[in-house]
């Protein structure tokens, strides 16, 4: 959904994005290279660079500090009064060390990311010393996967709570590479690599329109995780994309919170369908349906063109659009069947008044047969004993409800999986020729509602993941390096969350395995049993807690960033995600041909008791998937955006402080500040040093030969055998004397990746 539909377009006084760092604060961003306004050269020496920093003395310069680790002293105090400054002054990006903050306008900021300034940004030779964005990180990952020096792939990591900004960095990042890599293009490939761009990018709103959802927390919130990664040719043009997805939030088919509405494309298609579409589809413009709630509070018909034009690029035709759309209304229709209590145990429940004919109009639309329909909802079939007999047994008034949420849920679901494989089939490159890719990861962020069960319980853990690769990567890497080579350097003392993390998913014992047991367990879970069972295996871990004024069975989970108290009740069935097999065969028997190839019949097999027993659960499944990025996100030189929320509101141009004090405590973004600014500048493998500047030593021998020792090695901090490569240490180290002037006055991009055994090098610098 474009976020231009959701918020009221309040004009903002014209802020023109002049590119330029104001003069008193050129630096560079993730290196960390300052030039002081004194200084005529650049500070190199970590120790010295603090004296370098500017006190905030003058308030009212407060906002030219386009670097926090400028800011002295780093306090959580003085950073926001920093960025509070910036935001009355309309500049939402600042550098904090090796990350970016992102502060949301809530509101389009003209000019802020138009084909003009990512011109600027592309062309700069030093982006790093324009003005802080989004677009000298992309920069960045775009100038290192295509290094000559250290290719490697990237990732832009944008994590911060729900309606913070994610999305929409996102997708201005997609914008960004999608249209640098289009002006690497000869003209002669122009037209196809423009397709390839335009349908990546329409990927978006069409996925968006199926997977985002208005909450209490954002009007356009991911309802589940996505990593795009853009693969690059050696030429740095687009040869496509690949999109991973994961966990979609499928119960908000057949359950809205309070306040909040279903998937973007029930709205859509409710508001946007034609007169004859309405009349096919049984959906009268005045008709109500459960599973649209808050209809009226916005308009999405342009969406909907939207939504369709996009699928039609990635190559859904009309008639697959309809397709779909019509088993979407059938969804709608079959929420609007509802029960009552039979009246006889042995007798299935009766339909609601008026929801007969709905259960008829969802067999039309589903192409089903109503009879089957029916029995299928309200009638379980067992099969037990040793000749595998089978029974039937009437369903309570609840679990017809559940069956038939469940028949919305694995509807919703398959078509999600089908349009993310539709829409890889059509971006993603088979090419051989692609060597590089950069990642984008925008997953849901960290939330906290008044209900919270196993959905938010997942997203939260996915973001202790996130929070997770940033300390293990930055944080606690780069100190224990330090350590280890017994360099000189504070040691910053830093939040890990690993406790959190091993009272989650750990081993042997965790909340995730003891759900997964009971879920295993063939019987009807129990919320207070499993409470019972946290308690006694669990209560050590200082991250786990309870609500003891609540009469629900509960438990407390101290996040990284904040507590969140989840419910039990229904988190086993959550888990378990039983899909009825007779349910499915429904399906699979289905006249309509799309409906039944979303349900090929191996499907049979998984479902059965005995596989049933065996399945993967949601939580294994889910924890699996984020391994799997992990270890890519690992291989990868990563970025990292840190989008932060100014008020809980949303409302435009509004700075809260407490807000704002909380999300940066909880990122930790003053340690990060002070590891980045005792942090060394420059890291660069020992090899790709020597590959690069090595012929400078012959510059050495004619002009230096009897030169001292460069000023400020060490020798004790030389690795033995490290100058064994030409026997000449001296050699090397006026060569790093060159090559650190050759860098210093930006003559070289060096990238800053640190492998250990960068030993020497690092030590003289
Ligand atoms: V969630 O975890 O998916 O619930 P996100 O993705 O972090 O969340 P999103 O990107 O959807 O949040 O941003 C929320 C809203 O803030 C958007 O719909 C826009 O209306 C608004 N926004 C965010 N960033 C910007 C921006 N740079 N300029 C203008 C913005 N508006
Ligand atoms: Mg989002």
């Amino acid at each position: 959904m474009a976020a231009s539909h959701i918020h009221p377009h309040r004009e903002l006084p014209e802020v023109v994005h002049d590119c330029r760092a104001p003069s008193s604060a050129a630096r560079c961003r993730s290196n960390g290279f300052q030039k002081s306004q004194k200084d005529s050269g650049y500070t190199t020496l970590n120790h010295t660079r603090r004296e370098t920093k500017a006190f905030l003395t003058d308030e009212d310069e407060l906002y030219q500090f386009d670097d926090l680790t400028k800011v002295n002293p780093v306090t959580t105090t003085t950073v926001l009064k920093c960025l509070q400054a910036r935001y009355t002054f309309n500049v939402f990006y600042t550098n904090a060390g090796c990350t970016l903050v992102a502060l949301n306008p809530f509101q389009p900021v003209p000019n802020l990311y138009s084909h003009g300034i990512m011109k600027e940004y592309h062309t700069a030779p030093r982006p790093q010393e324009l003005k802080p964005h989004i677009f000298t990180v992309a920069e960045e990952a775009f100038r290192n996967v295509q290094s000559l020096i250290e290719p490697v792939n990237q990732s832009l990591i944008v994590s911060g709570e729900s309606g913070a900004g994610k999305t929409w960095t996102s997708r201005c990042l997609m914008n960004y590479f999608a249209t640098v890599a289009a002006s690497s293009t000869s003209a002669k490939c122009q037209g196809n690599v423009e397709r390839i761009e335009k349908r990546v990018l329409d990927s978006n709103p069409v996925m968006e329109a199926f997977g985002n959802a208005c909450t209490l927390r954002n009007h356009n919130s991911s309802r589940f995780g996505k990593y795009i990664q853009l693969q690059l040719n050696r030429s740095q043009q687009l040869e496509g994309a690949s999109v991973q997805t994961y966990l979609l939030e499928k119960t908000r088919v057949a359950y809205q919170a309070p306040s909040e509405r279903n998937f973007h494309i029930f709205y859509q298609i409710m508001k946007g369908a034609t007169e004859e579409q309405r009349l096919e589809w049984g959906l009268p413009e005045a008709a109500e349906f459960f599973w649209l709630p808050n209809a009226d509070k916005m308009l999405e018909e342009d969406q909907f063109e939207e939504t369709k034009d996009g699928m039609l690029h990635l190559g859904i035709d009309r008639d697959t659009q309809e397709q779909v759309f019509r088993i979407l209304a059938g969804l709608l229709q079959l929420g609007n069947v509802r029960f009552s209590v039979a009246t006889d145990e042995s007798h299935p429940c009766d339909l609601k008044e008026k929801a007969t004919c709905f259960l008829k109009r969802t067999a039309n639309l589903l192409k089903v047969s109503e009879e089957g329909l029916l029995e299928q909802l309200r009638v379980r079939t067992i099969t037990a004993g040793r000749q595998q007999q089978i029974f039937k047994k009437p369903c309570s008034k609840r679990e017809c409800s559940t069956r038939r949420d469940c028949v919305a849920k694995v509807i919703y679901a398959k078509l999600f999986d089908w349009l993310v494989k539709v829409i890889n089939g059509s971006i993603c490159s088979d090419s051989f020729r692609w060597t590089n890719f950069i990642g984008l990861l925008d997953v849901y962020g960290f939330e906290s509602f008044p209900q919270n069960n196993l959905e938010q319980l997942c997203i939260n853990y996915a973001n202790e993941k996130l929070q997770q690769h940033f300390v293990a990567h930055y944080l606690k890497a780069q100190q224990e390096e330090y350590a280890a080579e017994g360099l000189e350097s504070s040691f910053v003392s830093y939040q890990d969350n690993q406790s959190c993390l091993d009272l989650i998913e750990g081993n042997p014992i965790s909340i995730f395995s003891l759900l997964n047991e009971e879920s295993r367990l063939n019987r009807l879970s129990d919320a207070n049993k499993f409470k019972t069972r946290l308690q006694a295996a669990l209560t050590s871990n200082h991250c786990l807690s309870w609500d003891m004024f609540s009469k629900d069975p509960n438990f407390t989970v101290t996040h990284y960033a904040g507590k969140v108290n989840y419910q039990i009740e229904g988190m086993m069935e959550k888990n378990k995600d039983p899909v009825p097999p007779e349910l499915v065969q429904l399906l699979q028997n289905s006249l309509d041909t799309f409906l039944k190839k979303l349900f090929p019949f191996e499907m049979k097999e998984q479902n059965d008791n005995k596989a049933q027993h065996k399945a993967v659960t949601v939580v294994s499944r889910f924890k699996g998937s984020l391994e799997r990025l992990m270890r890519i996100l690992n291989s990868t030189t990563p970025h990292y955006i840190r989008c932060i929320k100014p008020n809980m509101d949303c409302k435009p141009l509004h700075f809260k402080s407490e807000e704002i004090l909380s999300q940066l405590e909880a990122c930790g973004i003053v340690e990060t500040i002070n590891i980045s600014a005792v942090g060394f500048p420059i890291r660069v493998p020992y090899q790709h040093f020597l590959e690069r500047y090595g012929l400078l030593r012959t510059y050495w021998q004619c002009h230096f030969k009897n030169a001292a020792s460069f000023n400020g090695c060490s020798p004790a901090k030389k690795r033995k055998g490290s100058s064994s490569t030409d026997g000449s240490t001296e050699a090397l180290q006026v060569t790093v004397q060159d090559i650190l002037t050759n860098v210093l006055t930006g003559q070289s991009a060096i990238s800053s990746y640190m492998p250990a055994e960068n030993r020497l090098c690092r030590s003289m610098i």
